[in-house]
């Protein structure tokens, strides 16, 4: 079976139009007629399209090498194959399930993750990355969601991926995507992905670095990372998208902050967000404060010069002008060769710190370390030792 074949099933003409969110989803059919409890993944108020349809598409492609009369098991085991052919179907559960398995600590998941990636690798790169960070209560989720569904009404299909740092260090998440973007996240076209939980701000960017790829494989054709504006994570974002946009709001001195923390100097778009209402004369002010900051700064992106934008996601003013934006930020970038050696850069830092991290780890895991390390620390600690001596001694030639 050729390419076209699976993606042809997958259309969006083959989707069933969307029922009335208020009506009762359906439970989802079996091939064999019998009703499956609904799979862990559908939202509870996903229109009966939502499974039905990608249940049906599996079946009729054959895709995963499963056998057309019989069930399939909810959780079953996929292979490679499986994963790849699932993936470059535009399946969003397949999709779903291969973030996880790419999101796994386990060495044997980790492997098979790597062989599922680097056989979609030549299917990915087709999007345009974009970061988009701000503080909390910017308006990040409600604007991604005024974007998405524009986006999504013009054809494209988006995927949002979380880092949220909090998530890993106090276990809770300060971004609340999961209530924020319900709406965006019932469109047939958007995938929306919250930030993998647990493990350093490092491993949450691995897994987000590899869950960009598998979307794109997936046909998503934009991708946006959304971050907190909490300080470490926007350079990891900024280092793993294309373009990076800053929400800000008027008044506070916020604009300030983020100047201070050197965040706006990452910008290629400073979007002043909630202008609506009175806050408008308030965004006008901290635009023009703005333009008059970026121009001292330096560009992080050749041959682009980053603007400051009015937008309010509530009303959906401004949404609009930045895709505009974002579109003659690429049609730059692209002439320029900017965009490729970006991405050149990108993977081959991304490969460094990889190595860095996996040195680490190993090290931290040899039975002589952990036996002489408390030792060595106590020495440091109580100025027997310098530290420099005991990190060597601790290295030795392993
Ligand atoms: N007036 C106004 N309120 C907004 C706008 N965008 C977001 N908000 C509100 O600001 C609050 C925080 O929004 P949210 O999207 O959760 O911010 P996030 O923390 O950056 O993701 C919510 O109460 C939103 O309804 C806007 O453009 N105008
Ligand atoms: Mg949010």
């Amino acid at each position: 079976m050729s390419d076209d074949d699976h993606h042809h099933h997958h259309q969006d003409e083959s989707c069933p139009p969307p029922k009335p969110a208020t009506e009762k989803k359906p439970p989802v059919q079996r091939h064999d007629g019998c009703p499956q409890p609904r799979p862990d993944w559908v939202p509870e108020d996903a229109t009966g399209g939502f499974a039905t349809w990608l249940v049906e598409g599996v079946r009729t492609s054959g895709v995963a090498g499963t056998a057309p009369k019989r069930p399939v098991p909810r959780r079953r085991q996929l292979s490679v194959n499986d994963y790849v052919e699932g993936v470059l179907a535009r399946n969003p559960m397949v999709l779903g399930r291969a973030i996880t398995l790419a999101e796994s600590n386990s060495p044997a998941h980790r492997a098979l993750a790597q062989e599922v990636l680097t056989k979609l690798l030549p299917h990915t790169g087709k999007s345009r990355r974009v970061g988009i960070t701000g503080i909390p209560g910017a308006g990040k989720s409600t604007f991604i969601e005024s974007l998405g569904f524009s986006l999504t009404s013009n054809g494209h299909r988006v995927a949002v991926l979380a880092i949220d740092p909090s998530s890993t260090i106090h276990g809770g998440s300060i971004l609340a995507d999961k209530v924020r973007m319900e709406k965006l996240g019932r469109e047939p076209n958007a995938f929306i992905r919250p930030s993998p939980s647990g493990g350093s701000l490092g491993g949450v960017a691995r897994k987000t670095r590899e869950a960009i790829l598998l979307c794109e494989a997936a046909g998503y054709d934009v991708v946006i990372v959304e971050t907190v504006g909490v300080g470490q994570n926007e350079v990891t974002v900024r280092s793993m998208v294309d373009m990076f946009l800053v929400l800000m709001i008027a008044g506070a001195g916020d604009e300030m902050q983020g100047i201070k923390k050197g965040v706006i100097e990452l910008a290629d778009l400073l979007v002043i967000n909630k202008a609506d209402g009175d806050n408008v004369p308030r965004c006008i002010a901290a635009q023009a404060e703005m333009k008059r900051v970026l121009h001292y700064l330096q560009r992080p992106t050749e041959g682009w010069e980053p603007p400051a934008v009015l937008a309010s996601a509530l009303t959906g003013r401004g949404v609009d002008d930045v895709w505009r934006t974002t579109g003659e930020f690429f049609k730059t970038v692209t002439l320029t060769g900017g965009l490729q050696s970006r991405r050149r850069a990108q993977a081959v830092e991304w490969m460094h710190s990889l190595i860095l991290e996996s040195l680490k780890e190993r090290f931290y895991a040899r039975d002589d370390v952990k036996a002489r390390l408390s030792a060595m620390e106590n020495a440091v600690a109580d100025g027997r030792l310098p530290p420099l001596a005991a990190a060597l001694d601790l290295i030795g030639n392993g």
